[in-house]
């Protein structure tokens, strides 16, 4: 086995330059996508060959499936890279690409498939073990049913899509006398967001940390894990910082999750990188949630924490090799916080495109900033308005946190308005710093002093 030799980076941005840069460290090629009006991108650059792939809109360009398999074929790539977004967690493409002979850098479309299905996924580690909140075994069939099983575990309950994600389809249902009517609007909202209307119900578990463990696995099926991500700052289920290791997670409750995602790997014939999603409650209690069959916004702090580059490790993986690393020889050095910027209003979270007319970007000891943005770009108002992230790595927690104040202070840009001022204000924030937040911490802080 060896490595590919061109890889297809089917996306834009921040992450299809992060791809380009891990090929050009292993030797490959590389032939970038764009949309007719990204032909400027500095993803387009930076990449050794290009293809215009359709007009601006997603759906014409970086969704294009036949377009972007004829991409590959016609610059003979032997492999599309998806990123995140888009097209990555799509069964039927990752499907075509097969069929195309073309290798897609990800997990099997089966693995896919399954960690779209949520009910099903949480079913099957159910079955095995694998501790997950209270509630319907797979779908709830009829409101009759989701009747009895709320009065079974009792009120509040959250009802779940269970396609969903970013919490389409989600409705928390606080007593007997709402339950059919969310019941209803959670199945419209799935059936028009995701084509099916398939439901299920939990506990609903208020005051939540968001955690999730980063997992590898080689073709022989042998799975390691990279530790854990908080990502307990959201907002209407867009993360805005994540770190690694959790502020709240001991060594003992990290084994415990360590050992629930390898599980979990296996049970699911799970193959290449991916993540598996659990809540931690008040409690400590630990359940799986989802698994994640793609590569992450915020990798990025895994990396600096294990010093494993997981985009090479999935490209390798993808190739057929096996895992780089083993499980005895990842240790966890120091602690790295992700921020990201985004293109939109610190207060209101607004979209903010526009022309980026003066550009300076922090460096120096510990910070890492992955960005397409440069003087003069266009952030274009059709795709995610993530323009760039923050990373700093430090000994501890505050080392790591003063690093991203000094970073974020360095940040000149002119042109649009970012978000960068909303990090300023978490990062001063005495909740935030204690580490005592949860998945519920920014409405608090909206209601006092933000
Ligand atoms: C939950 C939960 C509490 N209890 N499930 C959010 C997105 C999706 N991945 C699942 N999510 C949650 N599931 C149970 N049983 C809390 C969340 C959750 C959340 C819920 C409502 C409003 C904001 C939230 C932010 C993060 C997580």
């Amino acid at each position: 086995m060896s490595l590919i030799k061109k890889i297809l980076i089917a996306n834009r941005g921040e992450i299809a330059i992060r791809v380009i840069r891990a090929c050009k460290e292993l030797g490959i090629k590389t032939v970038a996508i764009y949309s007719e009006i990204e032909k400027d991108a500095m993803h387009v650059t930076l990449a050794d060959e290009s293809v215009c792939v359709g007009p601006p809109r997603a759906a014409d360009s970086y969704l294009n499936i036949p377009s972007i398999l004829s991409a590959a074929e016609i610059t003979d790539a032997g492999a599309i890279h998806p990123g995140y977004g888009f097209l990555s967690e799509n069964p039927h493409f990752a499907e075509a690409c097969k069929k195309s002979r073309i290798t897609f850098i990800g997990p099997t479309p089966e693995n896919i498939r399954l960690g779209g299905n949520k009910s099903r996924a949480k079913q099957i580690l159910r079955k095995h073990g694998i501790p997950v909140i209270p509630g319907s075994d797979g779908n709830i069939l009829d409101k009759k049913s989701a009747l009895s099983i709320a009065k079974k575990i009792g009120y509040p309950v959250i009802i779940k899509a269970s396609a969903g994600g970013g919490g389409r389809g989600m409705r928390i249902v606080r007593e007997e006398s709402m339950l059919e009517q969310a019941f209803s609007a959670a199945e419209a909202e799935s059936l028009a967001a995701f084509g099916v209307g398939d439901l299920y119900i939990e506990k609903y578990i208020p005051l939540i940390r968001h955690i999730e463990v980063q997992i590898a696995v080689g073709g022989d099926g042998t799975a390691i894990h990279l530790g854990e991500r908080d990502c307990s700052v959201q907002r209407r289920h867009q993360k805005l910082i994540e770190e690694s290791p959790s502020p709240v997670i001991t060594e003992k409750l990290r084994e415990k999750l360590g050992k629930y995602a390898i599980k979990a790997a296996e049970v699911l014939k799970y193959r290449n990188v991916g993540t598996v999603e659990f809540i931690v409650d008040r409690d400590d209690g630990i359940y799986f949630m989802e698994m994640n069959t793609r590569v992450q916004v915020e990798h990025p702090v895994t990396e600096a924490v294990t010093g494993v580059d997981i985009i090479k490790e999935q490209i390798r993986l993808a190739s057929g090799l096996p895992l780089s690393i083993k499980q005895k020889n990842i240790k966890i050095q120091g602690h790295a916080i992700e921020c990201r910027v985004n293109a939109e209003d610190p207060y209101t979270f607004a979209p903010s495109p526009g022309k980026i007319t003066f550009l300076y970007l922090p460096g120096g000891p510990g910070i890492r900033v992955d960005t397409y943005i440069y003087s003069g770009c266009t952030v274009l108002p059709y795709y995610d308005s993530l323009i760039a992230k923050v990373i700093a790595h430090g000994a501890t927690r505050k080392d790591a946190v003063d690093k991203m104040k000094r970073a974020l202070s360095e940040f000149k840009i002119e042109g649009i308005k970012t978000t960068i001022p909303f990090h300023k204000t978490v990062l001063t924030n005495p909740d935030f710093l204690s580490g005592e937040f949860d998945t519920g911490y920014l409405e608090r802080l909206k209601g006092g002093h933000l």
